[in-house]
């Protein structure tokens, strides 16, 4: 790839997709690991990014600050198939699953890891906390049957849809909910999490 990438991190974030795509594709790119939240400890990031936020990219004039699309960008200027082409009748699977992983399950996710955190503890808050856990198990529930005969979600191979789900079923792990998870998708996230360039990607991220 030409030209100097660089991209800002912090551990335990959405910047470990692009990182892992980073490694999957054999791309170089300068990763600036920051402590996380960089707007506590870092916050000279601000001048870099105005929100504070991670996953960012910078490729010359190109500056990207949403996970997916980095991946989608680097994956696809590198002629990778973690991307699913316009023309393949997986295309729309593709689409969905990608989707999901940074909406459908982000969504309740983010809602129960801010929530968690309000004190005092009282009816209402237990009640928001019930409602986002039962979203996070229905919707799990779809990713279960998804993989019921299949390794990966589109394709048959590992693309970018894995890639965005993996880390809502990481954060489903870090809140503590792995118990609404399938014995599928426990296993399919023990996979993702096994691959080399996943590993690599967790070590420099
Ligand atoms: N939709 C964005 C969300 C980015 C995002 O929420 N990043 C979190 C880390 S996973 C963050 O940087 N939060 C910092 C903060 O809230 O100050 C993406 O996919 O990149």
């Amino acid at each position: 790839m030409a030209g100097p990438l660089t991209v800002y991190s912090a551990p335990n974030t959405r910047a470990i997709r692009v990182v892992w795509v980073l490694e999957e594709i054999g791309a170089q790119a300068e990763i600036k690991s920051m402590p996380y939240p960089p707007r506590q400890h870092a916050p000279e990031y601000f001048a870099v990014n105005p929100t504070g936020m991670v996953p960012l990219l910078i490729d010359g004039d190109v500056r990207l600050s949403e996970s997916m699309a980095i991946c989608d960008y680097l994956a696809s200027k590198h002629g990778s198939p973690l991307v699913v082409a316009p023309d393949d009748p997986e295309r729309a699977a593709y689409l969905q699953w990608l989707w999901y992983g940074e909406s459908t399950l982000m969504t309740p996710l983010s809602r129960l890891n801010v929530v968690r955190q309000v004190e005092p503890k009282g009816p209402q808050i237990d009640a928001i906390l019930a409602g986002a856990r039962e979203h996070v198990g229905a919707r799990l529930k779809m990713l279960e049957e998804r993989l019921e005969g299949r390794d990966f979600l589109a394709a048959g191979r590992l693309t970018l849809a894995d890639i965005s789900v993996s880390y809502p079923l990481h954060l489903v792990a870090m809140l503590g909910l792995e118990d609404l998870l399938g014995p599928r998708s426990a296993a399919y996230h023990q996979r993702l999490r096994a691959r080399p360039a996943h590993q690599r990607a967790i070590a420099i991220s």
